[in-house]
């Protein structure tokens, strides 16, 4: 096998919402495999940041204020990128939102937030990409799911929706699309550790852990929370020539949860 299959080389990859946390480190794991980086994020202040974070990091990066629910913009941010850098090769629809409320609680409102950015999106930024894969001959589309693609849990109805919805978008993409040779697939985190789950991992006053933070460990065979990084080379894999045989398949990277009934109190 030619090991230049994992390489990213010449491809343009757009990560959404990838300023910092999930995102960021895949569009740096692209940039270190050869890609040219693309990514956007609500506000100029985000994107702001972003590229002084990719700059630190030594990676050239171009980004772009765009609400990924917002389907004008979306078509006009896929627009320019095609002007000013190239016909994007992979789309990785990072960006999304949660919210932990009981749900008898959430408003329609709250709910179907949730689901217009984790979601609705997610469809309207495969729509606008698509077309220009096909002319090309190729395209990558990774969705990033959950282990709530498979899984509920209290306070988060609407994100489990969201993401079991994603898993199938997932699938629904790779069946409409396989024969113009592009692959969709989805990756899977389980706990990961950044701005997002925050609040499930903040100490106690007494210092200790919080009890979700010690929940997750007991349910986790590595004993861990994830750490971005740890989703960088699956994302590299289905971004890559390497995985152009694997089509309409969530590669769950959760250290082993979703397969473990969780240690014994
Ligand atoms: P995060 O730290 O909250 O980052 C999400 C990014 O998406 C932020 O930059 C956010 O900007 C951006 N975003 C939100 N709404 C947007 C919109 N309408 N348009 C453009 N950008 C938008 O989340 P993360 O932990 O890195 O997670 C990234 C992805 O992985 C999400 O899809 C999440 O559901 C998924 N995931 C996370 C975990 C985990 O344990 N962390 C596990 C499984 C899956 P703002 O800062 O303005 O909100
Ligand atoms: C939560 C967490 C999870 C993770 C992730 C797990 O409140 O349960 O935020 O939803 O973010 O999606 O895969």
């Amino acid at each position: 096998m030619d090991m230049k299959s994992f390489s990213l080389e010449g491809k343009i990859a757009l990560v959404t919402g990838a300023s910092y946390g999930i995102g960021f480190a895949i569009a740096s794991a692209y940039a270190e495999a050869g890609a040219k980086i693309v990514f956007n994020d609500i506000n100029q202040e985000l994107v702001d940041k972003g590229m002084a974070a990719y700059k630190e990091a030594g990676i050239e990066a171009r980004g772009y204020v765009c609400d990924v629910t917002n389907e004008e913009q979306v078509q006009n941010l896929i627009a320019t990128i095609e002007k000013e850098v190239g016909v994007i090769d992979i789309l990785v629809n990072n960006a999304g939102i949660i919210k932990r409320i009981p749900m008898h609680e959430m408003s329609a409102e709250e709910f179907r937030k949730v689901i217009d950015v984790d979601l609705n999106a997610p469809f309207i930024m495969a729509k606008a990409v698509i077309p220009s894969m096909i002319k090309k001959g190729h395209g990558k589309i990774i969705n990033i799911c959950s282990m709530m693609s498979e899984l509920g849990r209290e306070t988060v109805s609407a994100y489990a929706a969201a993401k079991g919805g994603l898993k199938m978008l997932t699938r629904n993409i790779c069946s409409e699309y396989g024969e113009y040779n592009i692959q969709c697939n989805g990756i899977g985190p389980g706990y990961i550790a950044t701005p997002q789950t925050a609040p499930l991992r903040e100490k106690q006053a007494d210092g200790s852990r919080h009890p979700f933070d010690q929940f997750i460990i007991a349910k986790t065979p590595a004993a861990r929370w994830g750490t971005p990084e740890d989703l960088q080379g699956p994302a590299v894999f289905l971004a890559s020539d390497a995985s152009n045989f694997v089509n309409g398949h969530v590669l769950y990277v959760d250290g082993g949860i979703l397969a473990y009934i969780g240690k014994q109190p």
